[in-house]
């Protein structure tokens, strides 16, 4: 026990001088010149680590995953390795109560001065104060397709508008030849169907959820694959000619299509009744290993021009304010990027689950994707 009270009292010690700042130099000193990094697949430009790596030799190692449901597994079983993970906020909400985060040294961030004041202050609902996230980029959950597929099935006339195009059974049905692409996630799917239903997409009412998991019922025998990153190849290659996908990833899916040169043109839409916004959120798991090359990381990721060129890349929009004039027009012209005024009307963030929800949702997708 004594022995136990002594090793606090150093650690608070040593944790007391690393806050001064003559010493900030010897304390990043101490800490290995590594970095582990967990982000979302098809989520960074080509040279943004090895540019990183350039300028601080911190070396980095960067694993990928493709929904919050997977990282929110590891990040509650703890002793990830990861020195910054990037879940989306309402995820990063819960998993804040949980105490899965370290606070953010704002010290370290000067950066931060380059977000928007006003998507900041969004955050800050769900983040009080920003204390412990930063924003990586945003996006909206909607409709990708083979363009040319939609007309030969639904006829030239035929507007690519509204969820009525995936969530209606008699539509999908006349998709399934040519391929069917779900996110495999509950927590992207079942609010934007309820929502299509014309209920709240964030009921916790189990009657109401219900409804949607009958829906999802009738339309399985449709969807060819739930995948959560796949849908990008399969719909530059004509694998799929529709998917419940993400902004970004769809809109890249049509860049691999025109570079491939094959025919396939693929677009992206917000259905006109509405669907999810999402921001997906930097933070320092608390047992980090290199909390300080992990703001070192995060400071990067916030210059304008690092964050512009990411956001170039991939097509997903960004917070950072101070980036904005370094974004490809064409992207900030482009509504499925960012979002028209109107279209904002109908954009919902999805709700922070309480347990018993979440677990609910949890059971629909199994059931679903199983047949049992
Ligand atoms: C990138 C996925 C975008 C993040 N492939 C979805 N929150």
């Amino acid at each position: 026990m004594k022995l136990k009270l002594l090793g606090l009292a150093v650690t608070a010690m040593v944790l007391a001088s690393c806050g001064n700042k003559d010493n900030a130099g010897a304390a990043s000193a101490e800490e290995e010149k590594v970095l582990n990094v967990y982000n979302w697949s098809d989520y960074i430009a080509p040279d943004t680590l090895a540019n990183f790596e350039k300028e601080t030799g911190i070396k980095v190692t960067y694993d990928v995953f493709d929904s919050n449901e997977v990282l929110e597994t590891k990040l509650v079983t703890g002793n990830t390795g990861y020195d910054v993970v990037v879940p989306s906020l309402t995820f990063l909400a819960r998993q804040i109560q949980a105490g899965v985060f370290m606070p953010l040294d704002k010290s370290k961030l000067p950066n931060l001065a380059n977000l928007d004041p006003e998507i900041q202050a969004n955050i800050a609902k769900l983040d009080k104060d920003n204390a412990h996230s930063v924003n990586y980029l945003w996006g909206t959950t909607g409709i990708g397709y083979n363009v040319k597929k939609i007309k030969e099935i639904f006829g030239d006339d035929y507007v690519v508008d509204s969820y009525d195009l995936v969530f209606n059974p008699e539509n999908l049905a006349k998709l399934k030849s040519c391929g069917v692409y779900f996110l495999d996630s509950p927590s992207e799917i079942v609010p934007p169907v309820l929502n299509y239903l014309g209920e709240d997409p964030n009921s916790f009412d189990e009657a109401v959820i219900a409804k949607a998991e009958a829906r999802l019922k009738e339309l399985r025998p449709y969807i060819t694959q739930f995948h959560s990153s796949e849908y990008i190849n399969a719909l530059a290659n004509g694998d799929a000619c529709v998917a419940v996908g993400w902004s970004g990833d769809i809109f890249q899916a049509a860049t691999r299509a025109e570079e491939a040169d094959a025919g396939v043109e693929v677009n992206y839409i917000i259905p006109k009744e509405g669907t999810a916004v999402w921001f997906d959120m930097m933070a320092i798991p608390k047992d980090a290993k290199h909390p300080n090359n992990a703001h070192i990381f995060i400071n990067y990721i916030l210059r304008p021009e690092v964050s512009a060129e990411i956001s170039n890349y991939v097509a997903y929009a960004s917070a950072n304010k101070a980036s904005l004039a370094m974004i490809d027009k064409e992207l900030l012209d482009n509504p499925g990027v960012y979002p028209t005024a109107d279209a904002k009307k109908g954009l919902f963030s999805l709700a922070v689950l309480p347990p018993e929800v979440d677990r609910l949702f949890n059971r629909i997708w199994t059931s679903l994707k199983t047949g049992q």
